[in-house]
């Protein structure tokens, strides 16, 4: 999404990383995306540092340049990227596990997290102003992947965020396009 923001010429290339395939284990040792293959030769990931690898390759058009602004963007963004990871321990737990190993105070403990994150960001929803910064961008993914893998769980408890989001879309049209989608 950033990079579609910034108008970058990136090709998406989509790998499923249950099969480790060797464009992404090779340049990503803990096999996981995003990962960024540029020019040249540089393998960035995750995403918060694709993000600030990005902003720098466009002179700070990513983040804020007030230093209060820019540390409340980066806060949103590690708040969101705390939740998709307590998302995504929820599904792997599910995923892969047997069925009757599945340990349900795990998922439990991580959901929580996500609850308290989610109510935290409800409570005061960040403000986009002119344009979406890096922590909008978080904002959208965690929002996009909530709405794949967990529909119906949290929508009714958090009608800012769905408010919030067609906001987001306004500023960022091609969100509906590219959001999380599996
Ligand atoms: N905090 C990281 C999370 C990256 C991540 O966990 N990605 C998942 C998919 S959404 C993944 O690649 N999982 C594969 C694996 O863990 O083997 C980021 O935002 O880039």
């Amino acid at each position: 999404m950033a990079a579609r923001y910034l108008e970058l010429d990136v090709t998406e290339i989509r790998v499923d990383t249950n099969a480790g395939p060797a464009i992404l284990v090779d340049n990503n040792p803990l096999g996981k995306i995003p990962t960024l293959l540029t020019d040249d030769g540089l393998s960035v990931f995750d995403s918060v540092a694709i993000m600030h690898y990005f902003d720098r390759l466009k002179k700070g058009k990513l983040y804020p340049s007030n230093n209060g602004k820019r540390t409340q963007a980066e806060i949103l963004e590690s708040l969101c990227d705390g939740i998709c990871d307590s998302l995504l321990a929820i599904v792997y737990e599910r995923r892969f596990r047997d069925e009757e190993k599945v340990h349900q105070p795990w998922i439990d403990r991580q959901w929580k997290k996500v609850v308290s994150g989610l109510h935290h960001i409800s409570a005061h929803p960040p403000k986009i102003g002119k344009k979406p910064n890096g922590g909008h961008f978080a904002l959208a993914a965690t929002i996009g992947y909530l709405g794949l893998r967990f529909k119906g769980q949290w929508e009714a408890e958090h009608p800012e965020l769905i408010d919030w989001a067609s906001k987001f879309e306004k500023k960022f049209p091609a969100y509906g396009e590219i959001k999380p989608q599996g």
